[in-house]
């Protein structure tokens, strides 16, 4: 009887560890904010004491006094922002992200998720996995010194470690930044596609992934910043009608004014060889 049992917990053994493994679900939930709510996501946020150091800013420079989130809502179909009146809305799908407001208040807003990095996510063009994402921030340009204006940031942590995978930052009227001048001192940019390459150690490994939308410091001026198509496929084109998956949105990429791909790229590169010297 023993020895039958034995043979019976051994075929379930065989039957279990052959059973085909679940499909890995590619990274983060409601990536595109299609729920119209933050299902999944956790808001946060406080107040900007400012920037600490000098330009170039990175992770380090970002200070959050603990407060009360700043503003977030969700756009949905029809919508359009008279500051920024070329941005297309909502980005993909349905409904968009927007995290802080007009407003000022010297209010900060944080997007934040964790998930984990699995065969999902990589990309067969490279072997390697990707996050991908499009963002557009608006943020009023009231011509205060670099630490004290509205900025944008977003930034993929590895959390076994801490360390930076990916960031990007831009305060408002950066001048290596090619923005768009909106209504009134407000300058934005359309949506920027982003196409973050983690080294092939992030597979299987958490990581963290945060947006940070910030009113200028001093208290009087707004920014804010959409975001939407979280995840590791290509962001698809937009409901603009325009030429499919163009970078219209990406301004001039010129070797003499990379502006903002190109600082975010050479901050990336700069950030990968400092994790993995
Ligand atoms: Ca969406």
């Amino acid at each position: 009887m023993n020895r039958i049992a034995t043979a019976w917990s051994r075929l379930a053994l065989l039957v279990l560890c052959s059973a085909a493994p679940l499909p890995a679900l590619a990274i983060f939930q409601n990536g595109g904010f299609e729920t119209n709510a933050y299902t999944a996501w956790t808001l946060g946020g406080g107040t900007n004491p400012g920037l600490a150091g000098a330009p170039p800013f990175n992770s380090a420079s970002v200070q959050i006094t603990p407060g009360a989130a700043g503003p977030a809502s969700i756009v949905g179909p029809g919508s359009t922002d008279p500051l920024a009146p070329t941005i297309q809305l909502p980005r993909v799908g349905q409904f968009t992200a927007k995290l802080n407001d007009e407003g000022g208040g010297a209010l900060v807003t944080t997007l934040r998720q964790t998930d984990t990095v699995s065969q999902a996510d990589i990309d067969p063009a490279d072997g390697l996995p990707h996050i991908r994402f499009a963002f557009a921030p608006v943020l009023d340009d009231p011509n205060h010194s670099p630490a004290e204006q509205p900025y944008f940031y977003v930034v993929v942590k590895n959390l076994a470690d801490n360390s930076v995978l990916f960031e990007q930052f831009a305060y408002s009227g950066q001048a290596n930044v090619q923005f768009l001048q909106g209504a009134g001192s407000w300058k934005y940019l359309e949506f920027q596609n982003v196409d973050a390459v983690l080294p092939a150690s992030a597979l299987g490994q958490q990581v963290e992934l945060t947006v940070i939308a910030s009113d200028c410091s001093l208290g009087g001026h707004g920014g804010y910043v959409y975001v939407d198509g979280f995840g590791s496929a290509q962001v698809p084109p937009d409901n603009s009608g325009g030429p499919q998956g163009a970078p219209h949105a990406v301004p001039a990429l010129g070797p003499a004014g990379l502006g903002l791909l190109g600082v975010l790229l050479a901050l990336t590169a700069l950030s990968m060889r400092r994790w993995h010297a």
